[in-house]
C-alpha cells in the first residue's frame, strides 16, 4: 500500500501558473470611491463614434439584463472560478451607437485616473458584460460599485472598477497598468503577463 499524499488533482479551469482561492481579493490602484446617490454619476461613449452618449444608471437598468458566469484570473497569481455577474452586455450597450469602422481599440476609463485598453473585438466577447451585480447583490464599493468591466477571457485587471467612460480609438493606447510594464494584451492561457515576458 502506498500511504503517499494525495495528488491534488489538477483542475483544466485553471490557467498556468495560478492558484485557485475561494476568497474575493480587493485590490486597485488609489482610493475607493463612495456614492451616496448616483444622481450625478453618468457613463460616457465616445471617441470614434458617431455621437457622444451619456447614460444614467437607470437608462443602463432599463437596458436588456444579462447574466454571465465567469472564472476570474488575477495577473498577482489567484483565480477564482464560478463568479455569477450581472449587467449588460457591450452589444446591448451599443445597440443605438454608431461606432466608426476605424475604431480598433477600446479604452476603459475610471475613476481615480485608472483606465485599461483592449482590442474592440475583446471588448465585444461573448464574455465581456458591464456588470452592475456580482451573485445577485450590488457590487459592493471594494468590487466597482455601480459599474464595472468584467472581461473575462483576459487577466482581470482589464475589468476595470467604477467604469465611466468608453473610448473607441484606432490606434493601441496603454492604459494604466499597461504603462507601467503589464502586457498589452494579457491572456491568462498564454501567460501574458508583463510585457518583457
Ligand atoms: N478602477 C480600477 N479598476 C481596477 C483596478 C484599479 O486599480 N482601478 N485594478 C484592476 C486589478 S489589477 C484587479 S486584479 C481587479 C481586482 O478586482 P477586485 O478588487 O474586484 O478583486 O480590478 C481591476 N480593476
Ligand atoms: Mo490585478
Amino acid at each position: 500500500m502506498y500511504f503517499g499524499k494525495p495528488k491534488k488533482t489538477h483542475n483544466a479551469n485553471i490557467p498556468p501558473g495560478q492558484q485557485e482561492t475561494t476568497r474575493f481579493p480587493v485590490l486597485h490602484h488609489g482610493n475607493v470611491p463612495y456614492y451616496r446617490d448616483l444622481e450625478e454619476w453618468t457613463l460616457t461613449i465616445d471617441g470614434l463614434v458617431d455621437e457622444k452618449m451619456t447614460y444614467t444608471y437607470q437608462q443602463l437598468l432599463d437596458m436588456p439584463q444579462t447574466r454571465l458566469q465567469n472564472d476570474i484570473h488575477c495577473v498577482t497569481g489567484w483565480s477564482k472560478l464560478n463568479n455569477m455577474w450581472e449587467g449588460i452586455t457591450p452589444k446591448d450597450l451599443l445597440s443605438s451607437i454608431k461606432v466608426n469602422d476605424s475604431a480598433k481599440f477600446v479604452v476603459l476609463h475610471a475613476e481615480e485616473e485608472f483606465s485599461t485598453n483592449l482590442p474592440i473585438q475583446d471588448f465585444l466577447h461573448e464574455k465581456t458584460l458591464l456588470a452592475h451585480s456580482y451573485e445577485g447583490k450590488p457590487l459592493t464599493p471594494e468590487h466597482g460599485f455601480p459599474l464595472r468591466a468584467v472581461v473575462s477571457h483576459l487577466y482581470f485587471w482589464k475589468s476595470a472598477k467604477w467604469l465611466r467612460r468608453i473610448e473607441f480609438v484606432a490606434e493601441e493606447q496603454l492604459g494604466f497598468w499597461e504603462k507601467n510594464g503589464y502586457h498589452h494584451y494579457g491572456n491568462p492561457w498564454k501567460e501574458e503577463r508583463y510585457s518583457w515576458s
